[in-house]
């Protein structure tokens, strides 16, 4: 979970400082500054909490076209929510006039993501309630404080009691450890679901389900419970003599040709922003801002007490504000620099998140390589990649951002997913139709982690356009007598419908973002490749509840005009959102997105259908996405790395 220190007192609510860049993210002085206006404008009196609170990123236009040092505006958005009022107002805050420049009160039946306060305080009052005490004893659980609350997002379904209409509710799963550090995934109490409301932080009721025993072993995983490792690991150091090949000014980070801006948000976590490639002394941009925007788990049992569990883990919990202290572990290796970033809870303390970023080189393998049999003439070249990471604690599963730069001008997404697996509990002899036995009695249910990139691309400039690349077989016949031709045929996707696609494997499909007014010596559109990785299609019914929501989930690739306020996949709020937003709400007008400032969505899914192996702690599946030159440079722009020193090279 997410590890803060406080900051030291006496810190400067000063005026923004006018040096730093208008991409980078609040400071910890503004977001204080932010606190004291709302707090003067008498915008946080009696119970009004702070869902939110992130800078309103300048006007892209006004980034590609001002000089540098120019004086911007900032301005904070603050998503508050008044419990006692049970309304949420978004306010947006001056940080330049120090002013509250407007607030207004969002629709009825909308609600803020859920606060990291309100995970503690639900789980407090489900300890505090007589209903909950009642419920362990008549389960035979006569420790209450072994028993491990875990408070869900409560979506919405269409199918809500009127006891539950107009609440911000969570819905608690139950399990119980052994003892104070056992794993208590492996003891779920799932016979009962503890419905909360957040505004009086209160029990609503417990729904009770068919009961299943306790199962009978359990999954420990700290290093207390494992004490016999295995042996022969000789070390390995990652040691760079000279230091790193990076420079990081600020939030600006430069590393062979590359040039980039690292920024964080309580929502997304890790944002990169004017992302450009040095070409022979010209800059020349490739995604103007890229960020994974939202991700949603649906859980595939159709059990009463399971459909509901579906977390955006994104939109409805943040992963900014979930983000780890990578100064902890191992989490990376080598001559690393950490990005700090601040943070403000809900009571409008600020406090900075040590280590949220991490940046290092790697080695990778071999960049290219020929060797001329005849000549013996021979050429290796390895490959440096500069890692950008983050990684964040969800409940029970780990996620880890990657975001990777190569000298071959590619761009790689990589999610790591690791952690510990929901589970339901099994009757002796049960086995499971929705899920997998991981351990005697222990199930894991089928459940898809599907996530949105959001990438607004600049390739080559600010227009861009996306085709779509379907490799076909050409029938047998006089154009191709033995049956061997197939061609890549490219389709302009001109509008936001035509450009609601899957991926396909069988036409190894892929898409170019190509700036149509930007030719390249071969006389085609410069571009860039969106090449898919793993992936699958979302596995609820077109119909499912669900789906409303999760309607971004239904393509893999979207392309919509830019507009800056489209900005997640999911729409802006969707925790308990009634109708859904976002992606195919937006898409209905069908807009042009050819030749016109464009945002690229790539939605990708890893399938989970567990593994035993996968208990206790799953060893990091991973999938993601690359974004690769197509064309844009002359020929290949890795020939000028240097080969390697011989020292390096073992023979
Ligand atoms: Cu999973």
């Amino acid at each position: 979970m997410a590890t803060s220190t406080d900051l030291k007192p006496g810190l400067s609510t000063a005026a923004p400082d006018a040096s730093r860049h208008p991409l980078d993210p609040l400071s910890a002085a503004e977001l204080q500054q932010a606190v004291q206006i709302l707090e003067s404008g008498n915008h946080l009196a009696g119970d009004v909490r702070i869902a939110s609170l992130n800078l309103i990123e300048p006007p892209k236009r006004l980034i590609e076209t001002n000089p540098p040092g120019a004086r911007f505006e900032r301005t904070a958005m603050a998503v508050l929510l008044d419990r006692g009022k049970r309304t949420s107002y978004e306010a947006v805050v001056d940080l330049t006039a120090n002013s509250v420049t407007s607030v207004t009160e969002l629709s009825s039946g909308i609600q803020p993501s859920i606060m990291l306060d309100e995970f503690s305080e639900c789980e407090q009052a489900v300890r505090r309630s007589p209903l909950f005490r009642d419920a362990l004893q008549k389960r035979g659980v006569t420790d209450a404080n072994l028993v491990m609350v875990e408070p869900w997002s409560a979506g919405m379904y269409g199918n809500e009691l009127p006891e539950d209409q107009g609440l911000r509710r969570m819905r608690a799963l139950c399990f119980v450890r052994s003892e104070p550090r056992d794993n208590g995934y492996a003891r779920p109490v799932d016979s009962m679901v503890v419905v909360v409301d957040l505004y009086r932080m209160e029990v609503i009721r417990i729904e009770e389900y068919e009961s299943a025993p306790l199962p009978p072993e359990p999954g420990n995983w700290s290093r207390e419970y494992i004490p016999n490792t295995r042996t022969g690991l000789k070390p390995i150091d990652i040691v760079q003599p000279e230091g790193a090949s990076f420079t990081v000014q600020g939030n600006q980070v430069q590393w062979q040709k590359w040039k980039f801006r690292v920024g964080f948000t309580s929502r997304e976590g890790l944002v990169l922003h004017t992302i450009g490639y040095d070409d022979d002394g010209v800059e020349r941009p490739i995604l103007y801002r890229a960020s994974i925007c939202e991700m949603v788990v649906p859980y595939g049992d159709p059990g009463e007490q399971y459909y509901r569990k579906n977390a955006f883990d994104i939109g409805e919990y943040g992963l900014g504000t979930l983000a780890n202290s990578l100064s902890l572990g191992c989490d990376c290796l080598g001559v690393i620099h950490y990005f700090d970033f601040p943070q403000v809870d809900s009571h409008g303390k600020v406090t900075s998140l040590k280590n949220a970023v991490c940046l290092h080189e790697e080695d990778f393998g071999v960049l290219w390589k020929h060797t001329d049999w005849r000549t013996g003439q021979s050429e290796v070249r390895r490959s440096r990649r500069l890692s950008v990471s983050f990684i964040a604690t969800v409940g029970n599963y780990e996620y880890a951002f990657y975001w990777y730069f190569y000298q071959d001008g590619s761009i790689q997404c990589e999610i790591k997913l690791t952690g510990i697996m929901n589970t339901t509990a099994l009757s002796p002899g049960e086995k499971p139709v929705y899920g997998m036995e991981v351990a005697p009695q222990l199930n894991a249910p089928f459940h898809q982690h599907i996530f949105a990139a959001r990438l607004v691309t600049s390739v080559d400039g600010s227009n861009n356009s996306v085709y779509e690349v379907n490799s076909v077989g050409v029938p047998t016949g006089p154009t191709n007598p033995h049956g061997n031709a197939f061609k890549a045929e490219e389709t302009l996707l001109a509008t936001e419908k035509e450009a609601q696609r899957r991926v396909n494997s069988a036409t190894a499909r892929f898409w170019r973002v190509v700036n149509p007014s930007k030719k390249n010596r071969l006389g085609r559109a410069t571009g860039y490749r969106l090449v898919p990785g793993e992936n699958c299609p979302p596995l609820v019914q077109p119909d499912a509840e669900i789906m409303r929501r999760a309607g971004f989930t239904s393509n893999h690739v979207w392309v919509t005009p830019y507009r800056p306020e489209e900005r997640y996949a999911a729409g802006e709020y969707p925790n308990q959102h009634p109708t859904g937003d976002g992606l195919p709400n937006w898409t209905k007008a069908n807009r042009n997105v050819d030749d016109t400032e464009i945002t690229l969505w790539y939605v990708f899914a890893h399938n989970h259908v567990p593994r035993p192996e996968d208990w206790p702690v799953m060893p990091a599946a991973m999938l993601g996405f690359q974004f690769r030159p197509d064309g844009f440079f002359e020929r290949s722009p890795a020939m000028d790395v240097p080969p390697p020193p011989p020292k390096a090279c073992c023979h």
